[in-house]
């Protein structure tokens, strides 16, 4: 290549006008950049790119593949194709554009990279999604956990592993795992069980159907997760002639399914027959943007919401009757209401054991669910009367045919009482604690009130999600992104800057342990390279205060949970605090550092993150103990049954105990 990147060479020019007539002859990867820059995205009348980015770490799997046609797409782009023979093919309104840009992200690591594909997705409401390209092996075996996240979490993300040589020549290739059984199984099979779509490409012919199965995927609200396209190194670089019709604008239209009418009456019936219903919102009510629907949902009817983690912020906090938070670490209000409850009906909720309390938070025997959910798999959930379409046309139709009817008053004051209860429980978890260091919820406290109502609050891990989806208070559906799909330590780094890139007008904050810091750190680096203003949030407790509590109360004594020194005397990592010196490690990736210990300071410390213009760190050193807030949500962490320790024979009577109210939900 010449020595001047900025030179194009000939070379591309010269490819095309070899093809046979009303074709392009392009390399296998620059086909797919050049057709996933041509992809759009269309809902309510709204049509965006569906595809607009590509996060890259490259090796040999995929630096001369997808990294040449990358570099090709920013330097010398293909030019609309018009003449004689395309035309014949075409037809006028479907004219190939040129190529349009597909703007490259240079990633640390490629887990982090996924991490930050999804929270763009996520921010984006999952009508936009990243492609994320790494090289073979280790590249992208590394995206494993970034596509099972994806996957469960239901958030678009297209994953490019780099593959082995398909015609084998030079086998075992460097970094390809051999099976003697079978010769076409690679590490990428790792992707299968953790991707809604997956295929390889052995031949350049056979990425025409994938792409196209693979757009349907990614914009299909039912079906959406990680979906992956596996690219054999030796297929990335193949010429092909490529039919011109590939590189036409296309438009994805994201459905919004309406109900089918049987299913309503059905849905209706059941409803209308209850005495204390409750509405349960998850992350479907925000993804297909229903806030609006469900406020006059409730309006109308005075059914109380609850929420879950993905869902917070679906139903304002300030609307008289959202409760907040159900389930294992849900409030007490809310989770007095569900045991309560004789319909619950779940809107766009997958209904995870953090959300049923494992199970044990619905307590009213004749409990019966109606689930109102876009994905017929999560509908049919406990039973339920399944009500498959979209949530917000779900509950304008849900709220036309209720039409008159209105919960008991007695149950919504009952409501309304609660409510006033969680408020009174609240405070005090803000308020300073007599102890020397801050407990992590005055800091929480700090920001829920500092915050703009659309900037953007991230966490994935730790003892903070409990925390914040007991107190949180969201004012807009954007504002809390919590992953507790998958509760992946280091995402939150990451995930600040995908979600910045989808909405630079607001402030992101990633609230991030110092355990999850110490997981994934590197992609402070792309922060910097970027220019990508955040706020990153750094909880120091040494150690895990989450896992530490969950083993105290599970009879296992904190036992390695905290960050110390291995004792020479004990043998055990109880010695003196570790010297890791984090606000110095941010430093050293050239980015602003503050560090308190009050949360006073924590709110000046802010402010000054807010005004500057660029990223800012603050270490908070915080309590490892907590306080936490209280509750009476319960989560089933299995305690061994038998054991030589004290601590672990109370725990596991006190499990047997809690284990009584635990049942399916029939
Ligand atoms: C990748 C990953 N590994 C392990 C876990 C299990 N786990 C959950 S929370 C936690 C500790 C988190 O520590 P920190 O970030 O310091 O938060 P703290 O518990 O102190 O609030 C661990 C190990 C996880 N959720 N994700
Ligand atoms: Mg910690």
């Amino acid at each position: 290549m010449s020595e001047n990147p900025s030179a194009p060479a000939a070379a591309s020019a010269a490819g095309a006008s070899s093809a046979p007539a009303g074709t392009i002859r392009l390399t296998v990867a620059q086909a797919l950049v050049r057709f996933l820059a041509a992809q759009h995205s269309e809902r309510d009348g709204v049509r965006q790119r569906l595809i607009p980015g590509t996060f890259g770490i490259f090796g040999h799997g995929n630096v001369a593949g997808v990294g040449q046609a990358l570099l090709q797409n920013a330097l010398a782009p293909a030019p609309a194709e018009a003449g004689a023979p395309v035309a014949a093919a075409v037809p006028a309104e479907t004219a190939i554009p040129a190529e349009a840009e597909m703007p490259y992200y240079q990633a640390r690591n490629e887990q982090n990279m996924v991490h930050t594909a999804v929270a763009y997705a996520r921010t984006k409401n999952r009508l936009q999604a990243m492609a994320c390209t790494a090289s073979i092996g280790p590249g992208s075996t590394n995206m494993v956990t970034g596509a099972a996240l994806a996957t469960i979490d239901r958030i678009p993300v297209l994953i490019l592993p780099s593959d082995v040589f398909a015609n084998r020549a030079v086998d075992p290739v460097l970094q390809q795992l051999e099976d003697e059984r079978a010769m076409d199984v690679t590490v990428n099979d790792a992707f299968r069980p953790v991707s809604r779509y997956f295929d390889r490409i052995w031949r350049p012919e056979q990425l025409i159907p994938s792409l196209l199965a693979a757009m349907r995927v990614l914009t299909d609200p039912a079906e959406t997760g990680a979906v992956t396209i596996c690219l054999p190194q030796d297929v990335q670089a193949e010429a092909h002639d490529w039919p011109v019709e590939l590189f036409a604008e296309r438009t994805w239209h994201v459905g919004r399914p309406v109900p089918e009418p049987a299913a309503l009456d059905r849905a209706l019936e059941v409803i209308r027959g209850a005495e204390r219903p409750v509405v349960i919102a998850g992350g479907g009510a925000i993804y297909s943007e229903a806030s609006e629907a469900l406020a006059a949902f409730t309006d109308a009817t005075g059914v109380p919401v609850l929420d879950t983690q993905a869902g917070k912020g679906a139903l304002s906090a300030d609307h008289p009757l959202c409760l907040g938070g159900v389930g294992a670490t849900g409030n007490d209000a809310a989770n007095t209401l569900a045991a309560e409850a004789d319909v619950v009906i779940g809107v766009g909720t997958r209904y995870t054991d953090f959300t049923t309390a494992s199970h044990t938070a619905f307590r009213n025997p004749d409990v019966r669910f109606v689930n109102l959910n876009v994905k017929p798999f999560d509908a049919a959930k406990h039973a339920a009367t399944m009500l498959v379409a979209d949530a917000r046309e779900g509950l304008g139709a849900l709220q036309a045919g209720l039409e008159g009817w209105q919960a008991p008053a007695e149950h919504g004051e009952r409501a309304r009482d609660l409510r006033a209860q969680w408020e009174q429980l609240v405070e005090p978890c803000f308020q300073p604690h007599d102890q020397e260091l801050p407990a992590q919820t005055e800091i929480f406290g700090a920001l829920n009130e500092l915050m703009g109502d659309t900037d953007i609050v991230i966490n994935a891990a730790g003892s903070m999600p409990g925390d914040l989806q007991a107190l949180w208070k969201a004012r807009s559906p954007q504002q809390y992104h919590l992953e507790y799909g998958y509760s992946c330590m280091g995402y939150e780094l990451p995930a600040s800057l995908g979600a910045k890139m989808a909405a630079p007008e607001s402030e992101v904050v990633a609230i991030i342990g110092d355990g999850t810091f110490q997981m994934a750190p590197q992609e402070i680096a792309t922060i910097v390279a970027e220019r990508i203003k955040v706020i990153l949030v750094i909880l120091q407790n040494h150690g895990w205060s989450s896992i530490g509590s969950l083993s105290e109360s599970h009879g296992s004594q904190r036992f390695g949970t905290k960050y110390r020194m291995r004792d020479e005397n004990s043998g055990m990592l109880d010695g003196d605090k570790l010297p890791f010196d984090i606000p110095a490690n941010i430093r050293s990736y050239g980015l602003e550092v503050q560090e308190v210990s009050d949360t006073e300071s924590f709110r000046e410390a802010y402010r000054r993150a807010e005004q500057s213009e660029e990223a800012t760190a603050i270490v908070v050193n915080t309590n490892l103990y907590g306080p936490n807030p209280p509750g009476i949500g319960w989560w089933d962490v299995p305690v061994s049954a038998v054991s030589r320790l004290e601590s672990t024979q109370q725990a596991r009577a006190q499990y047997e105990q809690d284990l009584v109210p635990q049942r399916h939900y029939l």
